[in-house]
C-alpha cells in the first residue's frame, strides 16, 4: 500500500517553528492521507519512546552527565528531564569541588543535580570519590598517615552527606596506568599507600552506606587488553578476598584512535562472570552520521546483550557541552535536535521515536486483525539549520501491521544537493532530485513503531523543505 505525505507548504524553518510543526504534524492526522489505518495517537511521554524509557523495558536505566550550571537552561532541563532517567554530576562531586579545602565541604553544585534528579525519580551515580585528578594541592601534600585519614574522612563526610540518595559511586577512579604494563598509576594514594588504597577506600565507603552499589571506574578498559585484564584481576581478588566490590564502571570514550573494540561485549560479559554489574558510565563516541549512529547502537546492543549490564551513561547532552565538543561526540545536537545517533541508540533500546504509540485496536502491537495490511507514514521535520544549509529528519511509522522493509522518496528543491544521509541507504533517479531511501539497519518495524533517516542539504540559495513523499512498506 503507498501513502502520500507532502510536505505542508515546503518552507524551511527555525528551530522553534520546526517544533511548533512536528506537534502539528502529530496532531494532525488530516496531513496524512491514510486508507483504513488511523495514523497516530497516544503521547511522547508513552513507554518506550524516550532512552529512558526504552531502557526501563529491560529493567536498565540511561543516564547522562549532568553540570550544574545548565539546569537553568530550558532546552537542557528539558531534554534531560523527558529522555533520562538517570544522572552522574560531571564535576560537582569530584575531591576539589566539595573539599578544596581540609575538612570544610561545599555540596551547593552537586545537591542541587541531586535535587534535582530525586524530583524526576531519577537514578544519582556518585562520582567520584578517589582520583588522582581534580585532588586539591593539599591533598598531594600528605604525608601517609595523614593522607589515610584524609581519604577516609572524604569518603565518609561524602558518602554520609548522600546516603540514601545514591544509586552507585565509583569509589575509585582510574586507578591503572595505560598500556602493556598492567601496573596501578602513580598518584599521592597509590604512591604513598601502595596497592591497599583501593580496597581500604572500598571497605570504608561499604561502612559508610551499606545499600550504595561500590564501582571500581576506568578508561581504555572497554575491550579485552592489558589494563582491562588488570582491572579484572584485582576485581577477581577483591570477590576472592571478600573485599566489597558490587559494580565495574566502562568510561567508554571512543573515537578513531581508540574505537569500540570487537571485544566489547564479551569484556564486559568476563567482568560480569566475576559476580559484579557493568555499567556504561561516561559513554561518547566522536563522529557523525551514520558511522556514529552505528557505533553507538553496537554500544547499546552489547550492554543489553550482558544481563548484569545495568545501565548506560552517556557524557553529556548536547555536543557543545561535551569535554570534547569538536568531535561532536553526543547523541543531541547543540540546538538540542536528535542526531542519528540517538535513534540508533533508542532503536537498539527496542524504543521506538517520532512520538506515536501502537494504534489503537491492534491489541498492543500486534498485526491489524482487520485487515493486516503493511502501511507506513513518513513525516518531516528540520532539525538544524545554518547558513547554507540545514540537517532534515524523516520518521517513518509502520502502520497497523509490523513490516521488514520501508521505502520513502524525498525530493530536493532546486538548487540543492545532499552532502549526506544516514540511518537510510539512497537511490538516485536520473535527474540527481529524487532519492529513493530504503533502510540501512532499521528496516523491521512492530506495528506502530517508528525509525527515522536523516540528510543534510546544501542548500545553494534554495532554502525551501524538500518534499518528502510516497511511503512504501513490505
Ligand atoms: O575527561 C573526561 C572524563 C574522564 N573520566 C573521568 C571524568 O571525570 C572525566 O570528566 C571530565 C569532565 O567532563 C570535564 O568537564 O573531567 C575533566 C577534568 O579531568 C573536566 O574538565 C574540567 C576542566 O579541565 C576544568 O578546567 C574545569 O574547571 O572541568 C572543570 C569544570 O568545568
Amino acid at each position: 500500500m503507498t501513502i502520500n505525505v507532502s510536505d505542508a507548504d515546503g518552507r524551511h524553518r527555525s528551530p522553534f517553528r520546526a517544533f511548533a510543526r512536528r506537534a502539528l504534524a502529530l496532531g494532525g492526522a488530516g496531513l496524512v492521507s491514510v486508507t483504513g489505518v488511523v495514523a497516530l495517537s497516544g503521547s511522547a511521554q508513552a513507554a518506550g519512546t524516550t532512552l529512558g524509557a526504552a531502557a526501563a523495558g529491560s529493567g536498565r536505566y540511561f543516564g547522562t552527565a549532568v553540570a550544574a550550571n545548565h539546569l537553568g537552561e530550558s532546552g537542557y532541563a528539558t531534554t534531560l528531564d523527558t529522555e533520562f532517567n538517570a544522572v552522574t554530576p560531571e564535576n560537582e562531586m569530584k575531591w576539589d569541588a566539595v573539599e578544596g579545602t581540609r575538612n570544610t565541604f561545599n555540596f551547593s553544585n552537586a545537591d542541587s543535580i541531586v535535587s534535582h534528579a530525586q524530583s524526576k525519580n531519577m537514578k544519582v551515580r556518585g562520582h567520584t570519590l578517589v582520583w588522582h585528578s581534580q585532588l586539591p594541592g593539599w591533598v598531594s601534600g600528605l604525608a601517609a598517615t595523614d593522607l589515610r585519614t584524609a581519604m577516609n574522612n572524604h569518603i565518609t563526610q561524602v558518602m554520609t552527606h548522600y546516603k540514601g540518595k545514591i544509586y552507585a559511586w565509583d569509589v575509585v577512579n582510574e586507578a591503572f596506568q595505560d598500556g602493556s604494563s598492567g601496573a596501578r598509576r602513580s598518584s599521592p594514594f597509590q604512591d604513598k599507600l601502595g596497592d591497599g588504597f583501593i580496597e581500604e577506600a572500598f571497605k570504608t565507603a561499604r561502612s559508610v552506606d551499606p545499600a550504595a552499589k561500590l564501582c571500581y571506574n576506568d578508561y581504555n578498559t572497554d575491550g579485552v587488553n592489558a589494563k582491562s585484564t588488570a582491572v579484572y584481576t584485582m576485581v577477581k581478588d577483591f570477590k576472592a578476598r571478600g573485599v566489597p566490590i558490587d559494580c565495574v564502571g566502562f568510561q567508554s570514550h571512543f573515537n578513531s584512535n581508540s574505537p569500540v573494540p570487537s571485544d566489547y561485549q564479551a569484556n564486559l560479559q568476563r567482568f560480569a562472570d566475576l559476580g559484579v554489574d557493568v555499567q556504561i558510565t561516561e559513554l561518547d563516541i566522536e563522529g557523525s552520521g551514520t558511522a556514529q549512529a552505528t557505533n553507538y547502537g553496537n554500544v547499546v546492543k552489547a550492554c543489553l546483550a550482558v544481563t548484569r549490564c545495568t545501565g548506560i551513561t552517556v557524557w553529556g547532552i548536547p555536543d557543545k557541552y561535551s569535554w570534547r565538543a569538536s568531535g561532536t561526540p553526543l547523541l543531541f545536537d547543540d540546538n538540542y535536535g536528535k542526531k542519528a545517533a540517538y535513534t540508533a541508540v533508542l532503536t537498539a533500546l527496542g524504543g521506538t521515536s517520532g512520538g506515536g504509540t501502537t494504534d489503537p485496536g491492534t491489541g498492543g502491537g500486534g498485526t491489524d486483525p482487520g485487515t493486516g495490511t503493511k502501511t507506513c507514514t513518513a513525516t518531516y521535520t528540520a532539525t538544524q539549520t545554518w547558513q547554507g544549509g540545514f540537517n532534515g529528519q524523516v520518521t517513518v511509522k509502520a502502520g497497523s501491521a509490523a513490516i521488514t522493509a520501508w521505502s520513502v522518496k524525498v525530493t530536493l528543491g532546486a538548487g540543492q544537493t545532499t552532502t549526506g544521509v544516514w540511518n537510510g541507504t539512497t537511490a538516485w533517479d536520473s535527474t540527481g532530485k529524487v532519492m529513493t531511501v530504503t533502510p540501512s539497519y532499521n528496516g523491521s518495524l512492530a506495528a506502530g513503531a517508528s525509525t527515522s533517516f536523516g540528510f543534510t542539504v546544501q542548500a545553494n540559495g534554495n532554502t525551501a523543505a524538500p518534499t518528502v513523499s510516497v511511503c512504501t512498506a513490505s
